[in-house]
């Protein structure tokens, strides 16, 4: 679809100015926030990786495209999110793990939590074992969320298992992890309870584990 794609293309380009414009017309057309996330702004995404990966973009291009994909992702967020529960039906922290700055994903991870109906605590980026674990005990969550976008920082969703397990706060909280480089068998090794591949699957497994739908 011609719309899709120039959406895409205003990721790829970093037109950080123009795409909420694009965006607002694909919603205008009645097209669904989650088509044009996985069908424009996810699949641009790729291709900027791709391009950053063999050499093609610098650093300041992916910015410009990162930018490009956060305003569009605040103006799906109403739609993403959708209906709230009046009550929460449980909490939720989320960071990017310590050493890492990536934060698209982890919002996504976050909004769908909202929509779900969790009351969601957002650390941010680059957050130190400690902080979860601080969150942790100051919060109560049912659930806590870790999101590595980077090989060598996958290493402190391990620390913080272990800091949240030192802190004697371990059998309290689920822990769901993932980003790119993490996998179902890293999450088995580090003892995570469970792994999502995406946003959507995050807030299914965390309604498994918390047997939400029983
Ligand atoms: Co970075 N970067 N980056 N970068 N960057 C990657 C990740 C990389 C794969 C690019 C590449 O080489 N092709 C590569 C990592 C290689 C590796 O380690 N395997 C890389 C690198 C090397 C780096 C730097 C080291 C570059 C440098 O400085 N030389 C540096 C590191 C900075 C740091 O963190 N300390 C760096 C910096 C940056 C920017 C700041 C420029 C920018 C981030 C801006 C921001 O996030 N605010 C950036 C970007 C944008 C990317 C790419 C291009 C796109 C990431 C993204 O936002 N994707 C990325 C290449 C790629 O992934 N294609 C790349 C869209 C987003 C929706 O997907 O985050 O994967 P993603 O989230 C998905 C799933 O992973 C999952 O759900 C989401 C979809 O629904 N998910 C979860 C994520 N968290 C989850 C948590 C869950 C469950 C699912 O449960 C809790």
């Amino acid at each position: 679809m011609e719309i899709l794609r120039e959406i895409e293309r205003a990721v790829i380009d970093g037109k950080v100015r123009d795409i909420e414009g694009v965006v607002q017309k694909a919603l205008d057309t009645g097209l669904e926030a989650h088509s044009i996330l996985d069908g424009a702004l996810a699949v641009g995404m790729l291709e900027v990786g791709r391009r950053f990966r063999e050499g093609e973009y610098f650093l300041p291009e992916v910015v410009s495209s990162a930018n490009a994909m956060k305003k569009a992702i605040k103006l799906l967020e109403p739609y993403l999110a959708g209906k709230t529960a009046r009550e929460p039906v449980g909490k939720m922290v989320i960071g990017t793990v310590k050493g890492d700055v990536h934060d698209i994903g982890k919002n996504l991870v976050a909004i769908m939590f909202q929509g779900a109906g969790f009351e969601v605590l957002d650390l941010g980026v680059d957050v130190k074992p400690d902080r979860f674990v601080q969150a942790i005990s100051e919060l109560g969550p049912d659930v806590v969320g870790m999101s590595a976008l980077l090989s060598t920082t996958m290493v402190s969703i391990t620390d913080t298992i272990e800091a949240i397990k030192a802190s004697g706060l371990r059998s309290q909280v689920k822990i769901i992890i993932g980003g790119a480089p993490v996998t179902q068998e890293f999450a088995d090794r580090v003892g995570a309870d469970g792994y999502a591949p995406d946003a959507a699957s995050a807030v299914e497994k965390a309604r498994e584990l918390l047997r939400l739908d029983a």
